[in-house]
């Protein structure tokens, strides 16, 4: 590509010559590999009962971005039945629900709250439909579960019920009550619900035949019944498990299961007893829940995965996951701790950090020795940083000047330019220097991770940025080199098909060396890419 012919050539093909310069440099820059891919852990977020078609008399569960079903009368297997793929979503399906009356399923997005997406059997796009909600200033903060009440319903037959947050807070929380076509008919909402109501908030609702329904809660007390009008007629039900709240459907038997983590399904006969005998505690992948955290282990040439920190029940902990990702083994456990996001590794002292992001005042980098033990720990809290840069959300080691680079959260006030910033802090925690990176047009960044430039331009950093952005900077956070070229850029939803990402790494030793993985929790995936040089 550097013969210069220019002088033989016309000023049109030399133009063509040009432009084709431009672009094989561009394609070079922002070609990617996969490697291969690999689902390692899972997480129901709802599931319904589907009375027809070809998953007919089975619980289906929306897990990750795919759908899941099982029989539960001849006990079978768990099967994978298809993938959720939108270009319109910009997250994980937090509600979904079979449609008896149209053989499909309805989800929802909550980046997209007026929006109802639907489904084959076969996750094949069946469109979209507009909510209009009753008010229609009403833009809900959050929206979680949805049902579908029966035609055999003497109230509202054939409708869907989908809960709605109006902040994050736990302010209100709604049973929208809609038509097929998306239009808002009544809602359920009252200030007088018990207090657990308030304090977990609510996660799924399903009808009850006859005439009642039953929410689940994010709370120890998760079940309650309810009239229409919101009356709790009883509750809360006994469960005997933690985790609940996700999902809840009643099975036309009048049977009722609910999800329990990551995706349990618990077992109730039609006089709501529960019927743990018949209770199902499916694995999917390697039982890596949720890995929100992922490092280069260089000393055992492997993977360390943060797994099951994000919510609280079962096992959680830093596993060893091999390049092939269908083996991990557990390195140390993590069950004493809750609320941790990523993971480096720090090869020359054999320690693995990662980020304690909430309560407020335990803000930190913790770091742990392989044996588990804490080695030490940098407080991010406010009162150690003279200043509020809300909480700690992605986490990279500089390894030539040991240093750490943090992206945090913000405040409400700060967060549109706070997330447009790396902090880098010395190994002793003084914050040392502050990257800008608004000259990116970056909105914000999950992950951040350091690796050498193979092209002999020295460190680099990639950023896994909002809507599946990609790019690369150097340790300025110049997005481009001084001739003007990007040093990298790509969009990880079309080149590696995932929804969303949570942590990356660089493969620094053994045969995937100068590769890179990146994690996504909700999805319970980790795909390994190679940049195209
Ligand atoms: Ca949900
Ligand atoms: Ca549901
Ligand atoms: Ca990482």
């Amino acid at each position: 590509m550097k013969t210069r012919h220019s002088k033989k050539l016309s000023q049109n093909l030399v133009s063509l010559f040009l432009l084709t310069l431009v672009y094989l440099s561009s394609h070079n820059a922002n070609a990617q590999t996969v490697v291969s891919r690999a689902r390692i852990g899972g997480y129901a977020e709802d599931i319904t009962y589907v009375t027809s078609g070809a998953l007919k008399d089975q619980v289906v569960m929306s897990n990750g971005g795919e759908l899941y079903a099982a029989s539960l009368t001849k006990k079978g297997v768990l099967n994978k039945v298809c993938r959720i793929d939108n270009p319109e979503m910009d997250q994980f399906v937090t509600g979904f629900a079979f449609v008896e009356s149209e053989g499909l399923f309805v989800m929802n997005n909550d980046p997209h709250p007026n929006k109802l997406y639907f489904f084959d059997q076969a996750c094949g796009s069946k469109g979209t439909r507009t909510i209009q909600y009753l008010n229609s200033n009403y833009r809900p903060g959050h929206i979680e579960g949805m049902a579908y009440v029966p035609a055999s319903s003497p109230i509202f037959p054939d409708h869907l019920i989908m809960v709605t947050w109006d902040d994050l807070v736990g302010t209100a929380f709604r049973l929208i009550i809609m038509r097929r076509d998306g239009v808002q008919v009544a809602e359920i909402s009252r200030s007088d619900w018990p207090i657990q109501f308030f304090e977990g908030g609510i996660g799924d609702v399903t009808f009850l035949a006859p005439d009642r329904l039953l929410v689940s809660l994010y709370h120890p007390d998760a079940l309650w019944t309810m009239d229409f009008n919101g009356n709790i007629l009883s509750g809360p039900l006994p469960t005997g498990a933690d985790g609940l709240g996700e999902g809840v459907v009643q099975l036309t038997d009048g049977r009722l299961v609910a999800t329990s983590y990551p995706q349990n399904l618990l077992l109730f006969d039609k006089n709501l007893n529960r019927q743990p005998q018949n209770d199902r505690h499916d694995k999917i992948g390697l039982g890596l829940n949720l890995p929100n955290g992922m490092a280069w282990d260089s000393s055992a040439n492997q993977f360390l995965v943060l797994h099951d920190t994000a919510i609280s029940p079962g096992p959680s902990g830093v596993a060893g996951l091999a390049t092939t990702l269908d083996n991990a083994t557990p390195v140390f456990d993590l069950s004493a701790f809750s609320t941790l996001r990523q993971l480096v590794y720090l090869p020359q002292e054999d320690i693995v950090a990662t980020l304690k992001f909430n309560p407020g005042p335990d803000r930190a980098i913790l770091l742990f020795n392989r044996s588990g033990t804490l080695n030490s720990q940098i407080s991010l809290n406010v009162a150690s940083l003279g200043q509020n840069f809300g909480p700690p959300a992605s986490l990279a080691y500089l390894p030539a000047t040991d240093e750490f680079a943090v992206g945090f959260n913000g405040t409400p006030a700060t967060q549109g330019l706070e997330r447009q910033k790396l902090r880098i802090f010395s190994r002793s925690g003084t914050l040392v220097r502050t990257i800008d990176l608004s000259a990116t047009g970056t909105g914000g960044f999950n992950a951040v991770e350091y690796f050498e430039d193979p092209q002999g331009g020295g460190g680099r950093l990639m950023f896994l940025s909002t809507f599946g952005r990609v790019f690369i900077t150097d340790l300025n956070g110049n997005s481009r080199s001084a001739d003007g070229f990007p040093l990298g850029e790509f969009n990880s939803r079309v080149k590696l098909g995932l929804m969303l990402r949570n942590d990356l790494t660089a493969i620094t030793s053994g045969p995937l060396a100068g590769a890179f993985a990146v994690t996504d929790a909700n999805g319970g995936e980790v795909v390994i890419f190679r940049l195209d040089n």
